[in-house]
């Protein structure tokens, strides 16, 4: 590493290259091309891009220097940042209101003119569009499923932006094709299917994920559906459990079937999917003359990060043959984890799984899978044939065409970060990751026991890595549980997220759910995070909190 911290482009004074980027004043703008290239490259003085315009980069003929010296200053820009983003000092956040981002924040203006803006000024837009953003990589942000920031998968999103390729044809995209064909069978393998079974594809997000395998199921029971629609077929019930996660009334309502006809099982205490309700509420919505076709159990629900019990749900899909789908967003990537992966037993037994490796594996964002068990189903569903695309007659297989197997024409390349991180770590660096956010989760639910300022939501030990809790202030602290204990609690998480907010130290999120009151949910995804941060976030929560 010694050698390593020479380099320039590790070293925070040195990105700037002589003088500290925020003092740059972009010259205004004497717009127009410069064929003559007027910035100079010497890395004792700092690199002017102020009369260097995009016309002077790539494809312009001799413009190579230019475009490497861009995006260098451009790569130091982003060092810089990453080097901050990991370090404890730094702030998670610079908060501003939507009004004051539009207003314009010391020259920063995301208004756009009609003559080319410089250079120069481009990179002070890139350094503020960092400075004013979000730092989710930082190791004290607690606030969603998807943080940190891993290298490889950064280095795996740079390359695909630079082959700027698409999925539909493997004409186009050879190698990302076969790449993802070897990265899904490896999840599919995970999940316990055999080689004869399984199809997959990455999709943009979890929701759309879900919304396929609603329509997967959809298909199965009625093929029909594809060419004259809802119409020709009966009014079916979907059945998920009340603390899945909302995609699967929107795949409803997207798909024509209504959100009304997605029945949410009722949960025991700790968010599990109760069996026995399922099996009463999928007799009800026969009794209605609904068509029950699908379930949809979740492997880690989005706020208590609990685990159906996939094979007593399996069991009752198996006896009134309906297609089984698992949520396992959020709770796939525990499949990495010799020591938790047996929380999702009777995942293989599955129609569809959804897995996205952008939450608990940490690729960067976006990442995320849909499984299917049956072989080619994806294509028959899906298949519209556009002949300006997929011509049957090219001189290879074309079945590695497989953009007709998606809702989607265009479709990024999502595959070769998660394929380079799984490259780099081994299965072996992804349990251990995964381990270790586990641990945080039990270290942070072992302190909260044991205060009397602080009040979980569910008393067993988390499965997941989320860990759900109150934060009771003094003057509630004699409060009898009640009514008028919950109306004053329910307003204490809100408070105490504004100040961190505008403080910027940490940043955890909070919701209602159900009966109870707003209560913070904390997760843990990052790599990053030590024991010492989770310390600091119960501090912050008592600084920010102790006089409500
Ligand atoms: N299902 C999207 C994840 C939402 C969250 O980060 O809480």
């Amino acid at each position: 590493m010694d050698s390593l911290q020479k380099l320039d482009v590790l070293n925070e004074d040195a990105v700037p290259m002589g003088q500290p980027l925020e003092d740059r004043k972009p010259s205004s703008s004497s717009a127009g091309n410069t064929s003559q290239m007027k910035y100079c490259d010497t890395r004792q003085t700092a690199t002017n891009f102020s009369s260097v315009y995009s016309t002077d980069l790539l494809p312009t003929e001799g413009s190579e220097e230019a475009s490497r010296h861009f995006l260098q200053e451009i790569v130091n820009i982003l060092l810089a940042y990453m080097c901050k983003l990991f370090k404890r000092s730094t702030k998670v956040l610079d908060f501003h209101h939507p009004h004051q981002l539009k207003e314009g924040l010391e020259g920063f203006t995301l208004e756009l003119s009609d003559q080319p803006e410089n250079l120069e000024q481009l990179l002070v837009d890139c350094r503020d569009t960092l400075k004013y953003g979000v730092k989710t990589g930082h190791p004290r942000f607690f606030n969603q499923l998807s943080s940190g920031l891993d290298i490889i998968g950064l280095a795996g999103e740079w390359l695909t932006s630079t082959a700027n390729t698409n999925m539909f044809t493997y004409e186009i995209s050879p190698v990302f094709i076969l790449m993802e064909e070897v990265v899904l069978r490896k999840m599919m393998d995970m999940l316990g299917w055999s080689n004869e079974e399984g199809d997959g594809i990455f999709c943009p997000g979890g929701t759309v994920s879900n919304l396929y395998s609603v329509l997967l199921a959809r298909y199965h029971f009625f093929p029909e559906v594809k060419s004259r629609g809802m119409s020709a077929i009966p009014r079916l019930a979907m059945f998920t459990s009340s603390h899945s996660h909302y995609s699967i009334q929107k795949s409803a309502a997207v798909l024509g079937i209504g959100t009304e006809n997605v029945l949410l099982v009722k949960c025991d205490e700790r968010g599990k999917m109760i069996p026995g309700e399922l099996e009463s509420s999928i007799a009800s919505a026969k009794d209605r003359g609904l068509y029950p076709f699908y379930v949809s159990a979740t492997a880690g629900t989005t706020v208590y990060g609990a685990f159906d019990p996939l094979n007593d749900i399996a069991d009752i899909c198996e006896r009134h043959g309906l297609w089984m789908h698992v949520d396992a967003a959020w709770g796939g990537g525990l499949l990495m984890s010799k020591r938790h992966r047996v929380k999702l037993q009777g995942i293989d037994r599955a129609s569809s799984v959804t897995w996205n490796p952008h939450k608990m594996m940490g690729v960067p964002l976006q990442c995320a899978t849909l499984l299917v068990r049956k072989k080619g189903f994806l294509q028959e569903c899906n298949q519209l044939c556009a002949e300006y695309l997929f011509q049957p007659d090219k001189h290879y297989d074309t079945s590695y065409d497989t953009g007709d197997k998606t809702i989607q024409c265009g479709r990024h390349v999502d595959v070769f970060k998660l394929w380079l991180m799984w490259k780099a770590k081994g299965m072996e660096g992804f349990e251990s990751q995964i381990n270790k956010c586990l641990e945080n989760a039990e270290y942070l639910f072992d302190k909260l026991k044991n205060r009397t300022d602080f009040l979980l939501v569910f008393e067993s030990k988390p499965e997941h890595s989320n860990v759900c809790f109150w934060y009771l202030p003094h003057s509630l602290r004699n409060l009898p549980p009640g009514c008028e204990r919950d109306k004053k609690l329910h307003a204490v998480a809100p408070k105490i997220k504004a100040k961190m907010m505008e403080e910027g130290l940490t940043m955890i999120g909070y919701q209602p759910l159900g009966n109870k009151v707003n209560f913070f949910r904390c997760v843990f995804s990052n790599s990053a995070t030590q024991r010492e941060d989770v310390d600091f976030l119960l501090d912050e929560i008592v600084r920010l909190g102790h006089d409500l």
